[in-house]
């Protein structure tokens, strides 16, 4: 019996391993099936894309399949990156450059204003999972949030994706400069987590 991810994300993989340890099953992601096409996510919406993902992977293996969708939303880019956060800087995008595009849209909206200020904006992480079983059709689903602010100032060697620039007021800390068992507390795919748990407990 095992957990499949249907990501290739490798920092999604480090945190669902962790995150779901306690169940004691291997947890495999989409680097244990080589062959499994990359989803294409264009959908509009982080639900829309979860259940694209969850659906296709769980149809093609013929077992349970869980999908995470997520993104981070800043307020003063109207909601950017959001469901094209994995892909901001373009094709080929990585977490390096995705970040320093963040930061140059930011810097821009606030070019002139002399201050000090390292808090460019509000923004927050969204996570929406999905688990589909093919068996029967039925999706299980659940999303978490997590509100911080995008910093001009990157700190920390954790997490992964835009972590070094998500402060964190209420701990003086990026999201990259929390351990796992630290971020998965508070972030928004542990929120998600413990929102799916609950859910497959009722059941
Ligand atoms: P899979 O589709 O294979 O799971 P992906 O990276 O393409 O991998 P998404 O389409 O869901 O996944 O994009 C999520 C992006 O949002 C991710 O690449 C990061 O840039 C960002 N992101 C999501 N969760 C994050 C987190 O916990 N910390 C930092 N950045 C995160």
């Amino acid at each position: 019996d095992v957990i499949i991810v249907a990501t290739r994300n490798k920092g999604k993989v480090k945190e669902f391993a962790h995150a779901l340890a306690f169940l004691g099953k291997p947890v495999l992601s989409m680097y244990d099936y080589p062959d499994v096409p990359e989803v294409v996510e264009d959908g509009e919406t982080f639900m829309d894309n979860v259940r694209k993902k969850a659906k296709t992977v769980g149809d093609l293996l013929g077992l349970p399949v869980l999908a995470d969708d997520s993104g981070l939303c800043v307020d003063q880019l109207d909601g950017a990156p959001g469901v094209y956060s994995a892909r901001y800087a373009g094709e080929g995008a990585t977490d390096e450059t995705n970040n320093m595009k963040l930061l140059r849209e930011l810097e821009q909206l606030h070019q002139g204003e002399d201050t000090e200020q390292p808090l460019l904006s509000p923004a927050r992480f969204v996570c929406h999972l999905a688990l589909y079983d093919p068996a029967n059709g039925q999706f299980v689903e659940a999303s978490g949030t997590v509100e911080g602010w995008i910093t001009s100032q990157p700190a920390g060697g954790g997490g992964f994706g835009y972590d070094p620039l998500f402060y964190l007021p209420a701990y003086e800390k990026t999201m990259a400069e929390l351990s796992l068992t630290e971020k998965q507390a508070i972030s928004h795919r542990g929120a998600a987590l413990r929102e799916l748990t609950e859910k497959l407990k009722q059941r």
